[in-house]
């Protein structure tokens, strides 16, 4: 199989994401699919935080079908921000199990009015229809560093599908159980247990490494974003974090995967 490409937490930063995909040869300067029969894989997370969130999905969307066309592949999976755009735009009165509003807890957390406004109903579709978890050749792609998957089910499908299910029967208190699962990190990281989880994870997924974002790798190592220009790796290997912080400061990078 061909190189994959991956890319971490956008956050909004279209001018950021554009560099990176230029520099990588996956876009022309005409910002069109350059990547013919390659692979580029996103770690979701590309609202909320930054500039334009709306421009980002627009962009990735658009190069999924430009890749089609030539044989290539552009894959996404499903961050915490991007649950929140369909969230709040379709359900603006949903509380949360403490009575707070949804739309409240995600202005919090970095949202967006203007973005909100901004997405066309193809879009939050878009969104709301994210796969959670992808295994692309032995790659398992999460967007979280977090066990939350595994109350979903016990393979790939299983999981995708029981989330799917929550937007589709418009199950807000599963929608919200799942938005508070998705707060939580750092899973694979503990020195000693770590290394057990993050096995047993790829045991029951398939797999031989996950690669994930969501947790910035300076909220770990201290290095500041703006010096971060590679993953990290753990847990013996079975993990890579390639979240380069790029709503702090990062200019992010693209993680080559040969194989
Ligand atoms: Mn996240």
């Amino acid at each position: 199989m061909s190189a994959i490409y991956a890319i971490g937490d956008i956050h909004g930063h279209y001018e950021k994401l554009v560099k990176l995909l230029c520099g990588a040869g996956l876009i022309n300067e005409q910002v069109k699919w350059s990547g013919s029969s390659k692979t580029l894989c996103f770690m979701g997370d590309f609202v909320d935080r930054g500039p334009d969130g709306v421009g980002t999905v627009e962009l990735v969307m658009r190069l999924q079908s430009e890749a089609a066309e030539v044989g290539g592949r552009v894959l996404a999976v499903m961050g915490n921000h991007d649950l929140y755009i369909p969230m709040v735009q379709q359900y603006p009165d949903a509380v949360t199990e403490q009575g707070f509003a949804f739309r409240s807890v995600w202005l919090r957390n970095g949202g967006l009015i203007s973005d909100l406004e901004d997405f066309t109903t193809e879009q939050i579709h878009w969104l709301a229809n994210l796969p959670v978890m992808l295994l692309v050749g032995d790659k398992l792609i999460i967007h979280a560093d977090s066990l939350l998957y595994t109350n979903y089910g016990k393979t790939v499908d299983e999981v995708n599908q029981a989330v799917a299910t929550l937007f589709a029967e418009s199950d807000l208190p599963g929608i919200g159980q799942l938005m508070k699962r998705f707060a939580t990190r750092e899973a694979f990281l503990d020195s000693e247990q770590g290394v057990r989880i993050a096995a047993d994870f790829l045991a029951t997924y398939g797999g031989s490494q996950i690669i994930h974002g969501h947790t910035p790798i300076t909220t770990i190592t201290g290095q500041p974003s703006s010096e971060i220009t590679e993953p990290l790796v753990y847990a013996n290997g079975l993990c890579v974090n390639i979240d380069g912080g790029m709503y702090m400061g990062g200019s992010g990078f693209v993680h080559i995967i040969r194989s």
